[in-house]
């Protein structure tokens, strides 16, 4: 229910007032409540945001500890969007959505007045500029389908040789067990796929791409990185979602 003090930011009033210009403010959100993967990902997108880019990052206070299916993805949709509506309180420019399965992206672009962009998304584009064929290495072979139906609905389909899976759990992703299983499924896909590159499928793997690209001697994409990056790109040249359309505000149903 999108509460009607939202409703104020969505259709303020008809006053123009000249602000200085504000610094740039992103908002990484993961949609997950594990505080210590919000932190990991909020450090990896101050690692690359541009000075005077301000990285605000938050998780919701409830929801799922880990997205690891369609149900997870739901139930956290909620908590992401009432993150997106206090994003437009505060002021925010523009927003990523730091989970592989871009949960909640075009209700997200609904809310937001700036861009909004998921990692999955962005790190898909990244590939295909500097490769002619990736694949994707995520975390449980449940979560597979999630990711090929986002290779199909963004048009990548001709990119993607094969979304693989280590098959452990995402909070598991600390252990040096989970990380000797990337490195091992990276290293398949290099030798079976014939991908140019790869990209990380999951918000937990952000800290992991300098190292495996350094020891697979190939592009290993992560989408937290990128979406920050893209965001700042689009913020700057001025471009906001487009509110004609589809992904104008939600229709305020006053009571
Ligand atoms: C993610 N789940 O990026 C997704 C992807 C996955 O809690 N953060 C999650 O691993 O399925």
């Amino acid at each position: 229910m999108i509460p009607a003090s939202i409703c104020s930011v969505m259709h303020p009033p008809k006053v123009r007032c000249e602000m200085p210009q504000a610094p740039m403010r992103i908002k990484v959100i993961n949609p997950n409540t594990t505080v210590s993967m919000t932190d990991k990902i909020g450090a990896v997108a101050r690692s690359v945001a541009s000075s005077g880019v301000e990285i605000i990052t938050c998780n919701p206070e409830s929801g799922p500890a880990a997205i690891e299916g369609h149900y997870d993805e739901a139930v956290g949709t909620v908590g992401l969007l009432d993150e997106i509506c206090k994003g437009e309180t505060e002021g925010i420019d523009g927003y990523v959505i730091a989970c592989f399965g871009d949960p909640g992206l075009l209700a997200a672009r609904e809310l937001a007045k700036g861009p909004v962009l998921g990692i999955a998304e962005a790190a898909m584009h990244a590939a295909s500029f500097i490769s002619t064929g990736f694949s994707i290495v995520t975390t449980l072979g449940r979560t597979r389908v999630i990711a090929q139906r986002l290779v199909h609905n963004y048009g990548m389909t001709p990119f993607c040789r094969k979304v693989r899976a280590i098959d452990l759990p995402v909070l598991s992703l600390e252990t040096p067990d989970a990380r000797a299983a990337i490195l091992q499924e990276c290293r398949l896909a290099l030798e079976e796929d014939h991908c140019g590159a790869i990209i990380l499928g999951c918000g937990g793997m952000a800290d992991l791409s300098a190292q495996l690209s350094q020891e697979l001697g190939v592009p290993v994409i992560e989408g937290v990185s990128v979406a920050v990056k893209l965001v700042e790109v689009l913020v700057s040249l001025g471009l906001k979602t487009s509110k004609v359309g589809d992904l104008a505000y939600p229709t305020c149903k006053s009571d």
